[in-house]
């Protein structure tokens, strides 16, 4: 008699397409001001290459995710919609969305309950995490597209499964930290292997 699978899925980069719906927004809201394109992307934080670039190009970029609509519009990543909904109906399988809201809370909370339930279902409301430490929850995988991922808690339950983005895809990770490349690699694997 096995234990239950517990599985954390991040949102932004896993199952919604952050860095295409930023692009296009900044895009269209600065059409004069100079970009950074997706193959070009270095770092997990899009505000702080935009910086890079030139200065006040961080606080505009900061203005297109903080804007009412930004959240909700995203476009769900390539399998990653279809990938939740079958662990969700896997025997012995718990599956939860880990996510961490910006601090400007407007809309950003609002519109990721949305977009579960637009994309996942309302009954998919019951698996949602808001937290901006993902330390504290407990898990046996943690698939996410951040390299770096802390908070209070030293130790997480959790093996954070490093998501492929624009951002990690260039990064050499230490060779004990395994990779998701996409939703088409093979999450089923990776789930069986914490299966006891
Ligand atoms: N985010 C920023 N700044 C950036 C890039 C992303 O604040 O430069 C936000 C978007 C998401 C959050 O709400 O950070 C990342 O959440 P997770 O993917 O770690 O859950």
């Amino acid at each position: 008699a096995g234990k239950r699978l517990r599985v954390l899925v991040d949102m932004d980069g896993v199952l919604a397409d952050f860095e295409g719906g930023f692009l296009k927004k900044y895009r269209a809201r600065y059409p004069d001001e100079p970009f950074i394109t997706l193959d070009d992307r270095r770092g997990f934080w899009v505000s702080l290459q935009y910086g890079q670039l030139r200065s006040d190009l961080s606080e505009k970029a900061i203005s297109i995710w903080e804007s009412k609509g930004f959240f909700i519009d995203l476009d769900p990543l390539p399998g990653g919609v279809e990938a939740v909904k079958e662990m969700a109906r896997m025997d012995d399988t718990d599956v939860f969305i880990c996510t961490s809201p910006i601090k400007h809370y407007k809309h950003c909370p609002y519109e990721k309950y949305a977009w579960v339930e637009k994309h996942l279902g309302c009954d998919f409301l019951e698996q949602v995490i808001l937290t901006r430490d993902k330390t504290l929850i407990a898990g046996d995988l943690l698939i996410d597209d951040k390299p770096d991922i802390q908070g209070v808690e030293p130790t997480p339950a959790w093996e954070h499964i490093l998501f492929t983005a624009c951002h990690n895809k260039h990064l050499s990770v230490s060779p004990s930290q395994r990779r998701l490349l996409s939703w088409s690699d093979d999450w089923r694997s990776i789930l069986d292997s914490k299966r006891k």
